[in-house]
């Protein structure tokens, strides 16, 4: 029983055989790991007895909280009823039945084709296939070149790594592929400062039209993108920037891919980060808040446009994995939409609870190591710098956001640094009383950082 083994004996077994995603090995291995060994409600519990608020729901994706017996006792009876079977060969089982139906229900009209993955990574997979497969259907093979954007994340297979901007992730594999290019986000606070958001926005958004225009709409086949940026470090865009991008996609008849994967399953304040910034994707990727991470699964869903010509086609759409709507995945995801739509929770970050996370966690900008705070729904950022008058970031090496990373744990919370940027997106059954807890430890956190930093000066 590995619970028996003791945290010193654990961490060097982890750090010996594990190979961690997005980790520096040797490092890991010397510092020793932490070990998270339960967790209940919004709360974790580590190998050494410390109880930790999990202000990013494990990894944006714990929308129900943990240790919910509906989720629970949904996978126990159907473990036990049909532990797995297949979707291929004209087969099929009610879980996955049933939850692509529902899907087909909370999606936004129109949205009704479900095609199931186990991962964000490999639903972005899927829908470049599916966008190569529909230009190649619609008899326009040339119109294949997809436009993602810097600083967005969509996983990391070969393509979706290929469609991600974050520009460490490419020099390992040689990426992106061929056919892959992407344009700046829509980045207030790096490029916008001071001026007028939406005005900003539309020019953002313009990017794109000046992308395809250089490339030649002949040749452009899928517009991707969050409507948050998570990964990237929280970028919401100003509320003129997707209808334009909507409006860009129409003109040169470029599909438009909503990666929903942190957005998705009410983190905004909706079901659908698409719906809170009023556009409506051809095509929807999702993952994590589908199960609340209870089990693996993810899932494309298609709108009338590509849906109807890949059902219409006179021939196998040749793609699909041995876990494709997995029985136990697809029930667990199922309990845990159900109790999303009990609870309320896909719009409980719109109304109050969003209200007090905003004023709350924006308490944190009069900080003098905090720039900007900026939440939407319940999905925040608190961006650090070495000068609040100008905005200037730290200099390189500071390790600003990694050291205020460290002490929040030290002061028993999650929050998530992406450069110096602190991101935090906790369960969407925090509580305003824990709120107060998060944003308190938070304050704890960059007054240690802030003392340090300026000690060392
Ligand atoms: N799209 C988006 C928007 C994501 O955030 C993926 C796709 C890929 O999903 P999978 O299930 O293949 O991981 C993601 C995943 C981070 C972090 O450090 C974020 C993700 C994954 C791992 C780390 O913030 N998002």
């Amino acid at each position: 029983m590995t619970t028996m083994l003791t945290t010193k004996r654990l961490q060097e077994l982890d750090g010996r055989h594990h190979l961690h995603p997005f980790t520096t090995y040797k490092d890991l291995a010397s510092k020793g790991s932490r070990i998270i060994a339960r967790a209940e409600g919004v709360y974790l519990h580590d190998s050494e007895g410390n109880r930790i608020l999990d202000g990013m729901a494990g990894l944006w994706c714990v929308q129900v909280g943990y240790g919910r017996q509906e989720l629970i006792e949904a996978g126990q009876r159907q473990l036990e009823t049909l532990a797995y079977y297949n979707t291929f060969f004209q087969c099929s089982h009610p879980p996955a039945i049933e939850l692509s139906a529902k899907l087909a229900e909370i999606t936004p009209e129109g949205m009704d084709r479900i095609f199931f993955t186990n991962s964000g990574s490999e639903a972005n997979d899927t829908v470049v296939k599916i966008v190569r497969y529909y230009w190649n259907l619609m008899g326009r093979p040339s119109k294949k070149i997809m436009i993602g954007r810097h600083y967005g994340y969509h996983g990391v297979t070969l393509a979706a790594a290929s469609l991600s901007g974050l520009a460490p992730m490419h020099p390992q594999a040689d990426l992106p592929l061929a056919g892959f290019v992407h344009i700046d986000a829509p980045y207030v606070f790096e490029h916008g400062k001071g001026q007028d958001p939406d005005a900003f926005g539309l020019e953002a958004a313009r990017a794109l039209e000046r992308k395809i225009l250089e490339l030649g709409p002949d040749n452009v086949g899928a517009f991707i993108g969050e409507p948050i940026q998570g990964a990237g470090g929280v970028i919401i865009p100003p509320r003129s920037y997707w209808p334009e991008i909507q409006r860009i996609c129409a003109k040169y008849d470029v599909l438009l891919v909503a990666d929903e994967v942190i957005c998705g399953f009410g983190r905004t304040g909706n079901w659908w980060g698409s719906e809170t910034f009023a556009f409506r994707p051809d095509i929807m990727s999702m993952a994590k808040g589908l199960s609340s991470g209870y089990q693996p699964i993810a899932a494309v869903a298609l709108g009338r446009r590509v849906g109807d010509v890949l059902f219409d086609a006179d021939q196998e759409f040749v793609h699909g994995f041995t876990y494709s709507g997995h029985p136990v995945a697809c029930a667990v995801a199922l309990a845990n939409i159900d109790v999303m739509e009990r609870e309320g929770l896909a719009t409980r970050a719109a109304g109050a609870l969003g209200a007090a996370f905003a004023e709350r966690l924006g308490s944190l900008a009069d900080h003098p190591m905090v720039g900007e705070v900026r939440t939407e729904g319940l999905i925040g950022a608190v961006e650090l710098v070495a000068d609040k008058a100008t905005g200037d970031r730290h200099p390189a090496g500071t390790e600003a956001g990694t050291r205020c990373r460290d002490a929040c744990v030290a002061h028993g919370l999650v929050m998530r640094a992406v450069r110096d940027v602190m991101v935090v997106s906790p369960p969407l059954v925090i509580t305003p009383d824990q709120i107060d807890e998060l944003v308190v430890k938070a304050r704890a956190a960059l007054d240690d950082v802030y003392a340090d930093l300026a000690g060392s000066r």
